[in-house]
């Protein structure tokens, strides 16, 4: 009925309009003549938020229903990105918002493009659990999101004569619409003081622990809308304040500024994101303020459970608690403290709880990033947990020692307490004994862990350690990001893909038809020219959107090898400046990223790769062809523009190193083809797509281990090979520098003398193989084709697919789907 659904359209868009006018007048207090840009962002969004109150409220009163099972995501990190954007999308609410705004004299987009994100992760990590929860509510899982409320979220960063300055990231100031703080939810945290031993009621002898301090977690929910269902889960994240009892206790003794300090101190503990270094190891800010949410996180669910049962027998058939990597590994003593000293529930039936409740994710390989934390650190801040810690590792390693009589070796190794010299608590083995599931996030990764890093877990539990790849939600990474690319492929085949990836196999006959290859060229070509007129080039002329979009957007690392992108750059430059008249196709070089505040070698390399832009951009004789461009502050906004626009996505780590990436996953989803080594998630990808898609160099995992244990010497290979002799002697020689010879010193003295992840050894096959990526590229019928049959056969890495594998390995949930049953308030 054409004209009725009109008519309906018409009363929507009417309601929309009534709502930016009411919220810019009520709860904004500004009249439409004086209102800003952050008001009409405001009123937008508070209007979109009422949208989303009756699901919300439906799905947590579903949540009170003693048969749903709820999955508990406890990370250190959520990095959501937008959510104005991705709300309409999901609410399927975008074209009446935008008609409203338009009718209202309001630019949708420039709206959408004022939100200021909230970066509470680092990178890959963070995103991944960003994914999950918008899986969750698609797939109708019950699941709350736990985390910190940090005031800071990730640094911006910004670019001084080309080195990384961090600037502080102040994402509330502008008001976060998205958010209800929930006062009256509040939970209490203790740290240091002391344990002690007493009688209960009945005569038994019983632990508690007396804590020195005490601060308050206050729970800010944002509502997370799945796609399109009634399902809207939660992200509680918690924010330290002091309790008033603390002060006033201050206060009455006269101390008034000393109580205002110490609230002060309280409210330190969510203020600030660590950036991922090895500084904060030892900090003991870091470890408190994750048992800070942990605590809070646990408390909760013990609230929400008592809520509906009398006690936390069936504990583990309500919730499943998903350790994020080992961040929240402290959950498993403080659960352990909260039944067995506040529940009184005996050591044996606590354990078993808390091993069916937990389950372990670990995403690194890398030795130096396993968590540890000194033991007289946990003793001060938190006595009981420690000596819970001892109590779980001697039950522990009774069993260690009953399986393998005599061997000393093994339990050193699997030992919670690392005793080789200062002693550390190890959170990786903490993780591994605490729960009752350990994954990997790709299958070369958990290959790896069951060969190297966790061999002894692997060994005692052969079905413990399971893989489960890692995916991205295509909601977000196509339909959100590359609304063109999206409608093509709707007028192709439909939508379902969005909720079932795998659908867009479909899409692989028409990678055989010249009409759709057509479209898919022109809107690949309409991204890139967005981005060039988004960056204009300071040093040459404009970007060129005829270009190879050659992109590496991730973290900067020396393992993600951004310095061997850089070595095929600079051999480029070269051979332009020996042979003008090479036949290559213009190339554009996007990198984006940002670097640990304290990682020295990491922002050399951005120095480095700034200053190459510098000289190359700037050199008439090669900027028709190769062009440089560093992308700062390089975010999930930022992410929304790139993979959308690029030709190439470089996954160029060294093999055995990235354990799973997801970047990888953004690009090819888009239709970029990867140039990539055989690591992480590289190997599935490629698999899927298949070889004759994926452009593969370097050296594999054996080959690698193959090559150390032969003696790795790069300043052979520097020697050898003449073009990258003279690419590194260009650098060394002050080319990129002004003459300078000792500002990039460390990076050319590390690559010659230790070259720790390889540059070197992956040096030639890396520039073979991007030869072949121009030749590809000159043929563009060839190029589309590839890119969407990447496209095409990219549906297994949807979120999607990886939370269903965990809702059936791990969880054990099942959907629920939610009913409206309660109504809106009456009119
Ligand atoms: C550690 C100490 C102090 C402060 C922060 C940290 C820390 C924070 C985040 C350490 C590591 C962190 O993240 C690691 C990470 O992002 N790993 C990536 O996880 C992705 C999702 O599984 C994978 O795709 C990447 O390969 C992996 O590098």
């Amino acid at each position: 009925n054409y004209g009725n659904s009109q008519t309906n359209e018409r009363k929507t868009i009417k309601k929309l309009k009534r709502g930016f006018a009411y919220k810019l007048f009520y709860q904004l207090g500004v009249w439409t003549q004086n209102a800003s840009l952050n008001d009409y962002y405001l009123a937008v969004s508070y209007t979109v938020r009422d949208r989303m109150q009756q699901l919300f409220i439906n799905t947590i009163r579903a949540f009170q229903q003693k048969d749903s099972k709820i999955v508990s995501y406890l990370s250190a990190e959520f990095l959501m990105g937008p959510h104005l954007h991705n709300n309409l999308i999901n609410l399927g609410i975008y074209d009446q918002v935008a008609q409203a705004a338009a009718e209202s004299g309001l630019d949708l987009q420039q709206i959408i493009d004022h939100e200021e994100e909230p970066g509470l992760g680092n990178g890959g990590l963070g995103r991944l659990a960003a994914c999950y929860l918008d899986s969750l509510a698609s797939l109708e899982i019950p699941a709350i999101g736990y985390g910190i409320r940090y005031e800071f979220g990730m640094f911006d960063q910004a670019f001084d004569n080309g080195w990384q300055k961090e600037l502080s990231d102040r994402w509330l100031q502008p008001g976060n619409p998205w958010e209800f703080k929930k006062a009256d939810m509040a939970v209490e945290v203790g740290s240091g003081g002391y344990t002690e031993q007493y009688k209960d009621d009945h005569g038994k002898l019983r632990v508690r622990w007396v804590p020195g301090k005490l601060v308050k977690g206050i729970p800010y929910d944002t509502p997370i809308l799945g796609y399109r269902v009634n399902t809207v889960n939660m992200l509680r994240l918690w924010s330290a304040e002091a309790p008033k009892s603390f002060d006033f206790a201050e206060f009455n003794v006269g101390d008034y500024l000393g109580a205002v300090h110490e609230k002060m101190l309280a409210e330190t503990i969510s203020k600030v994101l660590y950036p991922n270094d090895e500084q904060s190891h030892g900090k003991a800010l870091r470890l408190y303020q994750q048992y800070f949410f942990v605590s809070c996180s646990m408390q909760d669910m013990i609230r929400i459970h008592l809520f509906q049962f009398e006690n936390l027998d069936n504990f583990s058939d309500k919730f499943a608690v998903q350790l994020n990597d080992t961040h929240p590994a402290i959950a498993v003593p403080e659960f352990m403290r909260l039944l067995v000293d506040v529940h009184h529930y005996d050591w044996d039936s606590a354990w078993e709880i808390v091993t069916h409740t937990f389950a372990y994710t670990n995403h690194t390989l890398l030795p130096e990033a396993l968590e540890k934390w000194p033991v007289a650190m946990l003793a001060g801040l938190l006595p009981r947990h420690l000596e819970i810690i001892y109590e779980i590792n001697r039950r522990f390693l009774d069993l260690v020692r009953l399986e393998y009589p005599g061997d000393v070796d093994v339990v050193r190794r699997m030992s919670i307490i690392d005793e080789t010299g200062e002693r550390y608590v190890r959170m990786a083995n903490l993780a591994c004994v605490g729960g009752h599931a350990i994954n990997g996030v790709a299958q070369l990764h958990t290959k790896l862990l069951k060969e190297h890093t966790l061999v002894d877990f692997h060994r005692l539990w052969p079905d413990k350690l399971i893989n489960i790849t890692n995916g991205v939600t295509p909601r977000r990474w196509m339909v959100v990001s590359n609304p063109r690319l999206s409608q093509l492929i709707r007028s192709a085949i439909g939508e379902e893909w969005i909720t079932d990836l795998k659908k867009l196999q479909a899409l692989e006959p028409l990678a055989e038809d010249s009409a759709f290859c057509e479209k898919w060229q022109q809107i690949k070509f309409a991204n890139k020219q967005d981005i060039c007129t988004m960056f204009a080039c300071k040093q040459g002329p404009n970007y060129n959107p005829q270009a190879l979009f050659d992109v590496q957007v991730k973290r900067i690392h020396e393992y993600k090898r951004q310095h061997l992108n850089l070595l095929h750059i600079v051999t480029l430059y070269q051979r332009l400046k020996n042979n003008p008249e090479l036949d290559i196709p213009p190339r554009l070089f996007i990198f984006g990223g940002k670097a640990a505040p304290s990682y020295f070698m990491a922002k050399l390399i951005i120095k480095l790769i700034n200053s190459v832009a510098e000289v190359v951009n700037g050199d008439p004789a090669v900027n028709k062809r190769l062009q440089i461009l560093f992308i700062p502050n390089y975010n999930v906004q930022i992410g929304h523009i790139v993979y959308p626009m690029a030709d190439l996505s470089e996954q160029i780590s060294l093999a055995g190193k990235e354990a799973s990436g997801t970047g990888n996953m953004k690009f090819a989803m888009n239709g970029a083809l990867t140039v990539g080594t055989l690591d992480g998630a590289n190997v599935e990808i490629r698999e899927e797509v298949g070889a004759e898609n994926f452009f593969l160099f370097g050296m594999n995992v054996g080959e690698v281990e193959a090559r150390r244990a032969a003696g790795y010497n790069p300043q052979d290979i520097y020697n050898e090979n003449k073009e990258l002799h003279a690419a590194i002697n260009l650098i060394a020689t002050g080319h990129f520098s002004h003459g300078d010879r000792e500002l990039f010193r460390p990076v050319i003295d590390s690559l010659l003398k230790h070259d720790p992840f390889m540059v070197l050894a992956d040096y030639q096959a890396y520039v073979d193989c991007q030869q072949q990526v121009g030749e590809v590229f000159q043929d563009p019928q060839r190029w589309t084709r590839m890119a969407i049959l990447n496209a095409a056969r990219i549906g297994k890495f949807s979120s999607d697919r990886s939370i269903t594998e965990y809702c059936r390995k791990i969880w054990q949930v099942k959907p629920f789907p939610v009913a409206l049953t309660l109504q809106r308030v009456p009119d």
